[in-house]
This record gives C-alpha cells, sequence and structure tokens, in this order.
C-alpha cells in the first residue's frame, strides 16, 4: 500500500477511533465540534454564499468538508518519512487541537443551568483518534483492516446518531399539551387546486435553520425556563408549570431572511404557545427594562424590543401540529413572533427570558447583520407550474402562496409577460399571520412566456419589485418563471 494510501487510511481509522470514544463517553462528536467552528467563525460572505448555494444541505456538506479535511492531511502525513519523535510531538498538537475544538462551545454555552447534557473528555477522544492514526501509521499491515473497520464505524455511529434523534423526539412529550381553545380543522377552499403547496405545511417538510450542527439534547429533569434580570418578580418555571400557564392554537408563517424567490425556507403551521405578554406581565418587568433576550441552552441569543410586544403577539411556543416541539425546532420550548424573520424571532431550544435595559450582543450582530428586529416582506411564490414547464396553450391555472405576516395578504397579482397585473382568486384566510393559497388563469398563445406575481398586503404595502438578495434585510423582487405553451 502506497504512503498516502496508508495515510488516509490512519486518518479514516483516527476519525472512527475519535467518534467512538466520543460517543462512548457521551462527549462531543469531533467532526460536529469542528464543524461549529465554521459555522461560528465562517466570515459572512462565505456564509451568505454556501446558504445560496446548498439551500439546506449545508450540514451534511459541512460534514462532509472536515472529514474530507482529516483525509487529506493523514494522505499528506502518510507521504513523508516516519520519524518516532516528531510523529508524538505531532500527536500531541493535533490532540490539544482536536480537545480545544471539540470543548470549545461546551465552556460557553449554559449546560449546566440548562440541563444539556454533558460533554465531556473531549482531549481524550480526540488523543484516541489521534493515536490510532499514528498506530496505522506505523504498522503498514495493519492500513487496509483499520480503514475498512473505520468506515464501518463511522457509518455505524451515523446510524445510531440519528436513531438517538428520533428516541429524544418521542421522549419528549412529559405532559399533553392541553389547550383552551383547540382552532377548527384548516380548510380553505383550495383542497383540489393541483399542485398548491399544502395549507399547512408537514412537519417533515417544514425547513430547519439553525447555527448547530446538531440540535442540543435537553435534560428534562434539569430544564427550566428562567424569567430574569429587570423583572420584580424573577420566575423559573419547569415544563409542566409552564402548560398550566395556558396554551393557546394559532396560525402563522416561520419565513426565514435567507428565503429567496421561489424558496422554500418557510413554513405555514399551527402552533401551540403561551402569550408572552402573560409570562411578563407575571415575572412584571421593570419599566426601564426595554430589551428582551431570549437565550437558547447553548448560549445563542436574539433580542425582541420590550415595546414591539405591545403591537406584535410573540409567544413561547411548546408545539407544532398539535405535538411538543421535535429537537430540531427547539424542543423542549422556543420563542415565536409572527412578522419577525426567523433570525430576529427568536431562540429555539430557549432556557432563558431576560430584560434587560441595555441593547444585547445578539449572535447575529458581530456576523454583520443589523441589529433588528426585521420585519418579514409581504412576498409570494408560484408553486405551479414549475420554472421551464410545459403547458397547454390556451387557459391555464397558476397557483401559489403568499404571505404578509402579520397583517394578512389582502390581493394577489400575476403578470404575464409585459401585460398588466390580473388579481388572482384568493382562498380563504385561515389567520392573517399565516401564509394565504391563491390561483389565477391566464390565457397563453403557443411560445414561451413569463410569468410573475406580486402580492398586497393587507396595510396598502405592495410587494418590493426591486430584487434583493437576503442580506441585510430579506430578500425582494418578484418570483418570476418561464412557462412555454404548446
Ligand atoms: N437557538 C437558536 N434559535 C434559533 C436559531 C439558531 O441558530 N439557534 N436560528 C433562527 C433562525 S435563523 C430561524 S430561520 C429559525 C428557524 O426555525 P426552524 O428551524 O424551526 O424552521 O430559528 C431561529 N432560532
Ligand atoms: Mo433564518
Amino acid at each position: 500500500m502506497s504512503g498516502w494510501m496508508r495515510g488516509v487510511a490512519a486518518g479514516l481509522a483516527g476519525l472512527a477511533a475519535t467518534e467512538a470514544v466520543a460517543a462512548a463517553l457521551r462527549s462531543r462528536s469531533f467532526i460536529d465540534a469542528a464543524g461549529q467552528l465554521v459555522v461560528d467563525t465562517g466570515p459572512l460572505p462565505l456564509v451568505e454564499r454556501t446558504v445560496q448555494v446548498l439551500k439546506t444541505a449545508d450540514k451534511p456538506v459541512i460534514r462532509a468538508v472536515v472529514a474530507g479535511t482529516v483525509l487529506a492531511a493523514g494522505g499528506l502525513l502518510g507521504r513523508v518519512q516516519r520519524r518516532p519523535m516528531r510523529d508524538l510531538a505531532a500527536v500531541a498538537a493535533a490532540a490539544a487541537l482536536g480537545g480545544t475544538v471539540s470543548l470549545r462551545r461546551a465552556a460557553d454555552s449554559t449546560a449546566g443551568a440548562a440541563g444539556v447534557h454533558q460533554r465531556r473528555a473531549a482531549g481524550l477522544t480526540a488523543g484516541a483518534g489521534l493515536l490510532t492514526a499514528l498506530g496505522v501509521l506505523a504498522v503498514p499491515s495493519v492500513a487496509a483492516p483499520a480503514a475498512i473497520g473505520g468506515g464501518a464505524v463511522l457509518a455505524a455511529g451515523m446510524i445510531a446518531q440519528s436513531r438517538h434523534r428520533t428516541r429524544h423526539d418521542t421522549r419528549t412529550a412529559t405532559r399533553s399539551l392541553r389547550v383552551d381553545r383547540p382552532l377548527p380543522p384548516a380548510v380553505d377552499g383550495a383542497e383540489d387546486w393541483p399542485g398548491v403547496s399544502p395549507l399547512l405545511t408537514p412537519l417533515e417538510r417544514f425547513y430547519v435553520t439553525d447555527v448547530n450542527m446538531r440540535p442540543p439534547v435537553v435534560d428534562m429533569r434539569r430544564w427550566r425556563l428562567a424569567v430574569s434580570g429587570a423583572v420584580a418578580a424573577p420566575l423559573s418555571l419547569t415544563y409542566d408549570e409552564l402548560i398550566d400557564l395556558g396554551i393557546v392554537e394559532f396560525d402563522a408563517a416561520l419565513v426565514c431572511i435567507h428565503n429567496r424567490l421561489g424558496w422554500d425556507r418557510l413554513g405555514n403551521a399551527r402552533w401551540l404557545g403561551i402569550p408572552l405578554r402573560r409570562l411578563l406581565a407575571t415575572a412584571q418587568p421593570d419599566p426601564a427594562g426595554s430589551v428582551l433576550v431570549t437565550r437558547a441552552v447553548d448560549g445563542w441569543e436574539a433580542s425582541l424590543p420590550v415595546q414591539l410586544l405591545d403591537e406584535l403577539d410573540g409567544y413561547v411556543i411548546l408545539g407544532m401540529a398539535g405535538r411538543p416541539l421535535t429537537a430540531a425546532h427547539g424542543f423542549p420550548a422556543r420563542v415565536f413572533v409572527p412578522g419577525l424573520y426567523g433570525q430576529y424571532t427568536g431562540a429555539k431550544w430557549l432556557t432563558e427570558l431576560r430584560v434587560q435595559t441595555e441593547p444585547n450582543r445578539d449572535y447575529w450582530l458581530p456576523r454583520g447583520w443589523p441589529r433588528g428586529p426585521v420585519r418579514v416582506r409581504p412576498l409570494s411564490r408560484i408553486d405551479a407550474p414549475s420554472d421551464h414547464a410545459l403547458v397547454a396553450a390556451g387557459e391555464t391555472d397558476i397557483v401559489g402562496v403568499a404571505w404578509a405576516p402579520p397583517g394578512g395578504v389582502a390581493a394577489v397579482h400575476v403578470a404575464v409577460d409585459d401585460q398588466p397585473w390580473i388579481p388572482a382568486e384568493l382562498a380563504a384566510e385561515l389567520a392573517s399571520a399565516a401564509w394565504r393559497r391563491w390561483r389565477a388563469r391566464i390565457a397563453l398563445t403557443p411560445g414561451g412566456h413569463r410569468v410573475r406575481v406580486r402580492c398586497i398586503a393587507r396595510d396598502g404595502t405592495v410587494q418590493d419589485a426591486t430584487p434583493r438578495p437576503p442580506f441585510p434585510t430579506g430578500a425582494s423582487g418578484h418570483h418570476t418563471i418561464t412557462v412555454t405553451a404548446r
């Protein structure tokens, strides 16, 4: 076996040993820890570009890049001649580096207070991996079996991880989420419009966006929601005590600021939550407390002006689609203020609501995003026909969704080529903060055509025609498709 192949085998075996030891110690995955470093420190233009290209496949790609880098480093190391002292020094340095990377986020998190599972022995795991790698390099005959074994261990680890996540998800319901006034079934009259998005986005299709390589696993025996800071009556509530405050059900669209024209980085859901106003009234904020910081179990923070909550309805969310939140969507609790983009709306995996008198250093602030809050721009999307579709000449139906939370959609217009806008038919409004389905019948002559859509919000705002990227205040422009009529 050539030197570089032996090096790649060593890298694979080392990586597998690291992940296996980390799993056994319930410490943090090295691949995820290194990926997290990339997510947290990546410069804004690079992060924006990555999101644009990868849409929501960013995490698996980051993992692949980390693993690929380790294998490439192994390959390079395999090519140089073995020298015991230098190799030992390399192990020590790399183990220290790996251990530091693995410990990084654990150190600045509120793990203890929130009851996040501990991330122990990071250095030990990194060291185990490197020793294995060096062993393979030093003993050429074990390279092939080590590579095969390493690959098998990594694959088994990934399968075990996905199992673990589902187990976590179903274990979550400590008690049923009783609702004061359940909503009637969601219908809007567009049930038989071919190709239109479902009125409520199925959970498995609801986008997931956050800066974590994997959702934090919260220890529910220790989890509390603290309402703290500049309040007269600080609170520390268990999950069941939160439920006892009274849960309301409402429909609303959650929109990521990264949602581009035609994308599906938004979803429409039926949420279960406790009004923030109710929680704050119980804690009695100081009149000078103008900022409400929402903090996640791992230290991620987004803040809201307290005054904004007089105008917008905000909630501590416990459930989606009639069930407790899944781990990916923020179990056990998150903050959601319909009308604000996802990264301004509040933390998933919530552990603290802190009232303060000073502006907060939110996660996005040093990364170049505006302080916010940034409100969702009224926008619309064509669901069908799809871009570049072949359609029959003559009359054709165009369908889609439009959203303008929290005030609602008053009208949707469609235009073919440079013809004037024509009004679309609107399905019934589920809730003003929810999305609204629409349909328009257009007449197409044979040949290629451009079809555009825009929405008018109930407050009169016309969807902004200026093409803008998501950074810094959300994308705008008109979703446009081309179709060929025959
Ligand atoms: N703790 C935490 N909360 C977070 C984020 C995060 O990275 N960490 N991302 C925010 C962003 S950018 C969005 S768009 C929404 C996404 O919520 P979803 O994954 O349930 O769709 O969560 C918000 N809350
Ligand atoms: Mo987002």
